[in-house]
């Protein structure tokens, strides 16, 4: 088994009945999520989830996991997702699967926050991965150079020669900062600018992060 996929079920044990589960996106959330549909069998739990994103709304409903929206519930109780990149102060780089907006919607609403991963996304600091931002279609170049200001190298998202387009129909620009060594000020100074929805930087929002390592299982907490 990977580490990811360890990380991941482990996180799933964690769900209890009659919970509300902001569930994430990415390759290590559909481990969980198929662990989860298994424990939804076996022991007859029930919970009813969110999801971050459409791919993991079809997995959900391929799976027979009930969902549910911020319009029956305002509240949720548990979330689990997973990160790109994750500092030891618990904050996140996230956005890779383009994703952000929702998942940040629905990471820090919920009581609770475990992020999952292998090994590998832990880091000193954040930035080596390149930070994603959504921006707004319109004048999508104007927000580019507003971004290039800060200081990063900047690239528009492409998918198969298409450009990307998240689940909200915006862009993602992807910027690459040598370090981001204060991730709540970058975060605000991108925050401010014309044209941007939001950063992939999650600050403070992290409760608990499950991580495994050649098989053996670490939680990081706040
Ligand atoms: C989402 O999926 C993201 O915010 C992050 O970009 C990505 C992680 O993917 P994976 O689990 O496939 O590494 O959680």
């Amino acid at each position: 088994m990977s580490d990811k996929q360890h990380a991941a079920e482990k996180a799933a044990e964690k769900v209890k009945d009659g919970m509300v589960l902001g569930i994430g996106s990415g390759s290590t959330v559909n481990y969980m999520l198929k662990k989860l549909a298994k424990r939804m069998e076996e022991e007859g739990l029930q919970i009813k989830g969110i999801p971050s994103s459409k791919k993991t709304e079809k997995l959900a409903n391929e799976l027979g996991i009930p969902l549910t929206t911020f319009a029956e519930n305002s509240k949720i109780d548990l979330a689990i997702d997973g990160a790109d990149e994750i500092d030891e102060h618990l904050q996140l780089s996230k956005g890779g699967g383009g994703s952000l907006v929702r998942e940040k919607m629905v990471d820090s609403i919920a009581d609770y926050f475990i992020v999952i991963a292998g090994e590998d996304k832990l880091v000193k600091s954040l930035g080596e991965f390149p930070l994603p931002v959504e921006v707004v279609p319109f004048g999508w170049e104007l927000t580019e150079k507003r971004l290039a200001n800060l200081g990063c190298q900047t690239a528009l998202r492409y998918q198969e020669d298409e450009r990307f387009i998240s689940d909200n129909g915006n862009y993602i620009i992807d910027c690459q900062f040598e370090i981001i060594d204060d991730p709540e000020k970058l975060h605000s100074e991108i925050k401010s600018l014309l044209g941007v929805v939001e950063t992939g930087l999650f600050v403070n929002i992290a409760d608990e992060v499950i991580i495994s390592e050649n098989g053996q299982l670490r939680s990081l907490k706040k």
